[in-house]
């Protein structure tokens, strides 16, 4: 699929996502392009007056930074009783609405403020739709940097290929906005998310794995259709 196909899409829910929010809202902002989407259309939708009054809690230095961009003020959990709606994207979406994140390295605050929302949108175009997890993109870790050798040995003894993810530049390990590392682990296939989640989540060092489960409300998946032309 082209890649302008696949910008149309995300720009497609992104803006649909968007335009659920509601006046007043406390709004949970994702990590990534899609969801870039949305926050920009969220600014666009406050500039023209349409949508007044929301306050949003970013899950990322990027998504707090587009968030000032487009003028959406910004709160933090301490100043919050609930969220009211979140939009976020994935990297893997299972028919039961099971996805995989963290492509982002945001997956841990990205599943405290999702899990929070009384609604949570996930943002995807339609090349993140697979029938079992993990079979197209590995499974982001997070890690604190002590225990990144016995995590590395305990992923490897459940049947996981982990690599510890560089930077652009390959000078060194991505960085977390929590100090930590990201190992992405290959697994073949994730038969049993809900169970695995905890599994994972269990091995000491691990701060937070990117299954999120049960978590996603509504998922808004992109569509193009033949002969469509994309602007
Ligand atoms: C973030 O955005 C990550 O958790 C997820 O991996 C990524 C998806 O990125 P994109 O929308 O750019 O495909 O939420």
């Amino acid at each position: 699929m082209s890649e302008d196909a696949v910008k149309a899409m995300k720009q497609q829910v992104g803006i649909a996502a968007a335009q659920r929010v509601q006046s007043g809202s406390i709004v949970g902002l994702g990590t990534g392009s899609t969801t870039a989407f949305a926050i920009e259309h969220l600014g666009d939708r406050l500039k023209s007056g349409d949508l007044k009054d929301i306050k949003g809690i970013p899950t990322s230095f990027q998504a707090s930074v587009l968030a000032k961009k487009y003028g959406i003020p910004l709160v933090t959990l301490d100043d919050v009783e609930k969220i009211d709606i979140a939009i976020d994207g994935a990297d893997e979406v299972d028919p039961n609405k099971v996805l995989i994140k963290g492509g982002g390295a945001a997956h841990t605050r990205e599943k405290i403020v999702d899990s929070l929302a009384d609604v949570f949108i996930v943002v995807v175009d339609s090349t993140k739709l697979v029938e079992t997890l993990g079979s197209t993109f590995p499974l982001p870790v997070e890690v604190l940097p002590v225990a990144v050798s016995p995590v590395t040995r305990a992923l490897e003894a459940l049947g996981g290929k982990p690599e510890l993810r560089m930077g652009v530049k390959k000078d060194g390990p991505v960085i977390t906005d929590q100090g930590n590392m990201i190992l992405d682990v290959t697994f073949g296939s994730i038969p049993n998310p809900a169970e695995f989640e905890k599994t994972l989540n269990n091995i000491p060092g691990v701060l937070d794995n990117g299954l999120f489960v049960g978590l996603a409300d509504v998922v808004l998946v992109g569509e193009i259709k033949e002969g469509q032309p994309i602007v």
